[in-house]
C-alpha cells in the first residue's frame, strides 16, 4: 500500500480548489477531489490528466462523503488531511434560498467533520469568509471583532466555524478555519453577475468592453491573490495548529474605482468606466488584520496587486 499521504479537497475542481490541488500535489500529497461540478470544472484540473496522484470523484458533499471515499481509501490508505472548500458561493443566492445554503454550506461541513471524527483525520482546514463579520466599522478587521453576519451565507460560515471548534474540543479533530477576504486570480469564473469583481473587470477589459462600477467606486476591498490563499491553506494543513481561526487577506485595501483604472491600464485597451447604482446591503470598507496569519501560520500574502492582476489577465 502506498505511503504517500492522502489529502481530500472538497470543491477541488473550483477556482481556489484547483489551485490547492496543484500545490498539494507539488508538496508530495496524493489528492482526492470531491466535487459535484455545479460550479467546478474538469478543465481546471486538466494539467493533472496524466498524474497518478489525483483521483476525481463526483460527489455532493452535502449528502455525505463516506461512500465516495471508501474505494479511494481501500486503494490508497486512510485520508490524512481534508481541505473543505465545497460550498454554495453566492451571498445573494443564500438570501434567496437560506435553507439550501444551510444544507450545502453548514450541512456539508458537518458531513466532513463526521468523516474526520470517524476516520481519525489529522487536520481539517475550512474555507470560512469575511462574511462572518457583517458590517464592521473599525478597520482593519480583527478575528475577535464581534461577528454579526448579515446574510445566511455568513451565518452558515460562522455556524461551520462553531462546528469545527466543537469537533476539535470534544472529539479531538484538529481544525483550522481561514476567513478569506476577496480572493482573485486565474481560473476565477467571470460569468455570473456575482462573480468576483476582478474576474469580471479582467474579462471585460481584455475584450475592450466597458467596466461598470456599482456606486461611486469609493468602496474598498482587501484583494488577496489565490496563490497566497493556497499557501495559507497548505500551512493550515500542517500539524501544530488547531482551533485556529485566521483572516486571509493582505492587510491593505484599494477602492473599486482605483482597481478598475488599474485593470484598464494593464490591459492597454480603451475600456470605458461607467457607474451604476450601488448594490443594496453592500459594505463600504473591508480590510483584514493579518498578524495572526503571519504569526500562527507563517504566511504573508505578499503578491502585489499589480502582479496578481497581470497573472490574472495573462
Ligand atoms: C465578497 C465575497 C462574498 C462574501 C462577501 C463578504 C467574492 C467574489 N465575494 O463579496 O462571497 O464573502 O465578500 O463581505 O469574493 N463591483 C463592481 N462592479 C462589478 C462587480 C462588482 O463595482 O461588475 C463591486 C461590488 O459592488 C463591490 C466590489 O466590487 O463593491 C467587490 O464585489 P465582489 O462581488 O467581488 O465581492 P464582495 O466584496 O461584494
Amino acid at each position: 500500500m502506498s505511503r504517500i499521504p492522502l489529502a481530500v479537497v472538497t470543491g477541488g475542481a473550483g477556482f481556489i480548489g484547483s489551485h490547492t490541488v496543484d500545490a498539494l500535489i507539488a508538496a508530495g500529497f496524493r489528492v482526492c477531489v470531491l466535487d459535484n461540478f455545479s460550479t467546478g470544472k474538469r478543465s481546471n484540473l486538466a494539467q493533472h490528466a496524466n498524474s497518478d496522484r489525483l483521483d476525481i470523484v463526483t460527489c455532493d458533499v452535502a449528502h455525505g462523503i463516506f461512500a465516495a471515499l471508501a474505494p479511494i481509501t481501500a486503494q490508497h490508505g486512510p485520508v490524512e488531511r481534508i481541505v473543505h472548500l465545497a460550498a454554495q458561493v453566492s451571498v445573494v443566492a443564500s438570501v434567496a434560498n437560506p435553507l439550501v445554503d444551510m444544507q450545502i454550506n453548514y450541512g456539508g461541513t458537518l458531513h466532513v467533520l463526521e468523516y474526520a471524527r470517524a476516520q481519525g483525520v489529522k487536520k481539517v482546514a475550512f474555507a470560512s469568509s469575511a462574511a462572518v463579520y457583517g458590517d464592521v466599522v473599525e478597520m482593519p478587521v480583527r478575528e475577535d471583532t464581534p461577528r454579526q453576519p448579515v446574510s445566511p451565507y455568513g451565518i452558515d460560515k460562522l455556524a461551520s466555524e462553531f462546528a469545527l471548534d466543537y469537533y476539535a474540543s470534544v472529539h479531538g479533530v484538529p481544525t483550522t478555519a481561514l476567513r478569506f477576504f476577496n480572493v482573485y486570480g486565474p481560473r476565477q469564473d467571470p460569468t455570473s453577475p456575482y462573480s468576483g469583481v476582478i474576474s469580471i473587470f479582467a474579462d471585460r477589459a481584455k475584450a475592450g468592453r466597458g467596466l461598470t462600477i456599482f456606486g461611486d467606486g469609493s468602496q474598498t476591498r482587501d484583494f488577496v491573490y489565490v496563490g497566497d490563499v493556497v499557501r495559507a491553506i497548505v500551512a493550515a494543513l500542517g500539524d501544530g495548529n488547531s482551533r485556529l481561526i485566521a483572516n486571509v487577506g493582505t492587510g491593505s485595501e484599494i477602492t473599486v474605482l482605483e482597481l478598475a483604472r488599474t485593470v484598464v491600464d494593464l490591459c492597454g485597451r480603451k475600456s470605458t468606466i461607467e457607474h451604476a447604482p450601488a448594490r443594496s446591503g453592500e459594505i463600504l470598507k473591508s480590510r483584514a488584520r493579518v498578524d495572526r496569519l503571519s504569526e500562527k501560520l507563517g504566511v504573508v500574502a505578499e503578491t502585489r496587486l499589480v502582479d496578481g492582476l497581470r497573472a490574472t489577465l495573462s
